[in-house]
């Protein structure tokens, strides 16, 4: 089927075929008389032959996995307080494990009262199968079903989770681990920690928090200095490591692996031992710093991909970003920290190997504080999975822009408006090399993530999908154009992301 170009006209929630727009009568036909004046671009369609041509050259090994997912209400037990929420069958849910080049096929189900839908965040893959309701599917129903199948494309640690609304602030998540078939690193033994901000059926509901958000701050003046919490909201949580506010939301609960500090998760090894530890910030508006007492920690992959490994005492991990890190363990007991970064709070999970009494929660961590601090922008990707010397074909600019005082967080001062994805999206080529130039001109930073594709930091850094941008600076980072499709770009902070600081940006047909 070849693809079909899309109509500039606004106002539907679904991408309209030329066909779509004759049949809306004669003001409509003028509009998009009008606006063919300028070249408005054709765009690829998600189900069109330029996207499905691409995933049969992506080949693969034939080898199939096949995994049901419901997303159905359930409860989760906080250290015997139940916290009735929505998860894919567990918080997480199973990890989903096969190897590059082979098919995942996922078939999930929508038992909620809501539209819901899969994204596999970080995968380049397909684009019909990215899970973006309105532009590359329409959302599951409730009682509804879709098929997801494509090829895995990359090796490294993913993760999915909805992409409908502040759905991703319940337990609505789960990591998908694609082992590379040319593994070069060797390890004992693996953990997956998914460490998440929790407050879904405790104080609110997601949507309880946006709601609050939404009414912004503009009359609490000078407040925000002092550290305090009001409501669903947290004032005055501040970060060095984050250039200034760290987050704006109050969670009662920082979770690893689902379980919160008064009844931590435990993870069992022998001395000497070497663990590859596999880290997944599904958060929604808390980054963590990591740390495990004790131990220094090896960065081998960030979002999936592997650098030169670093040495370090912690590591700092915004919303969507994922780290993988070699660990030789000790001989004792020590805790395993995810401190929620300039909110005084943390996670907490218990390593042990041998005797020793459990650490507490309020254990002082040394590694916590000290100098060796693991972040994205010192970090160098590995010579193979560097993208080649040369300079980009197109530059695209875009500014994260709005603020707490209206909450219109927004990208170049417009807020995304999913009813007309297609309004201000930038048009690439397939085949071109893009630079996007990434301004964050707000006061606050954020996990800035793109879809479809792994982008690389500037100089000769790691090839990543999701970085963390400080207040008034700009990241550059390229990418190859090789995966057709429309791609969205967005804060990972959900509750930004909902508020409209997201993009897209398009391929040409
Ligand atoms: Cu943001």
């Amino acid at each position: 089927m070849p693809d079909r170009p899309l109509s500039p006209t606004p106002s539907s929630p679904m991408l309209l075929t030329r066909r779509g727009v004759l049949g809306l009568g004669l003001g409509a036909v003028a509009a998009a008389v009008l606006a063919s004046c300028t070249p408005a671009p054709q765009w690829v369609t998600p189900t069109g032959a330029a996207v499905s041509g691409t995933e049969k050259n992506r080949g693969g090994t034939g080898r199939v996995t096949t995994v049901d997912l419901t997303a159905a209400p359930t409860t989760l037990d906080l250290a015997g307080t139940a916290a009735a929420t929505w998860a894919f069958g567990g918080i997480p849910a199973p990890v989903i494990r096969l190897t590059a080049g082979d098919t995942l096929k996922a078939t999930v189900r929508n038992q909620l009262d809501a539209d819901t839908s899969v994204h596999w965040h970080g995968l380049a893959l397909r684009n019909d199968m990215d899970g973006v309701p309105p532009v590359t599917q329409a959302p599951i129903a409730p009682g509804g079903q879709f098929a997801y199948e494509f090829v895995t494309p990359h090796p490294g640690t993913y993760w999915f989770h909805p992409h409908v609304g502040p759905q991703l602030d319940h337990g609505l998540y789960g990591a998908l681990i694609i082992d590379d078939p040319d593994e070069k690193v060797t390890w004992d033994d693996e953990w997956v920690l998914i460490l998440d901000d929790w407050l879904d059926g405790v104080t609110a509901t997601p949507d309880q928090v946006l709601t609050d958000l939404s009414k912004g701050m503009g009359d609490m003046g000078g407040m925000g200095d002092m550290f305090m919490r009001m409501g669903n909201l947290l004032m005055g949580a501040t970060s060095d490591l984050l250039g200034g506010d760290a987050g704006d939301v109050y969670y009662p609960h920082y979770l690893i692996n689902g379980k919160p500090k008064a009844d931590p998760a435990q993870f069992t090894g022998t001395p000497g031992s070497r663990v590859r530890v596999r880290i997944i910030n599904a958060g929604s508006d808390t980054a963590f710093r990591f740390a495990i007492g004790g131990h220094s920690l090896t960065i081998t992959h960030t979002d999936g991909f592997p650098v030169v490994p670093a040495v370090v005492d912690s590591v700092l991990i915004g919303m969507g970003e994922r780290y993988d890190l070699l660990v030789r363990l000790n001989d004792g007991a020590f805790p395993i920290v995810a401190q929620a970064e300039g909110k005084q709070d943390r996670a907490l999970a218990v390593l042990r190997t041998g005797a020793g009494t459990a650490p507490v929660s309020g254990t002082t961590i040394p590694e916590l504080s000290a100098g060796r601090v693991g972040l994205a922008t010192n970090l160098t990707a590995a010579a193979h999975v560097s993208l080649r010397d040369t300079t980009p074909d197109r530059i695209i600019h875009l500014a994260l822009t709005g603020g707490m005082q209206a909450y219109d967080w927004g990208i170049d001062g417009r807020r995304f408006d999913v009813r007309d994805p297609m309004r201000d999206a930038h048009a690439i080529n397939e085949g071109e090399r893009v630079q996007l130039q990434i301004l964050n001109d707000t006061k606050m930073w954020h996990p800035f993530h793109l879809h479809g594709h792994t982008y690389q930091h500037p100089d000769g850094g790691p090839r990543k999908d999701t970085s963390i941008i400080l207040p008034g600076q700009t990241l550059k980072v390229d990418f190859e154009a090789d995966n057709p499709g429309l791609w969205v770009a967005h804060c990972h902070n959900i509750y930004h992301a909902e508020s409209g600081m997201t993009a897209l940006v398009g391929y040409r047909s």
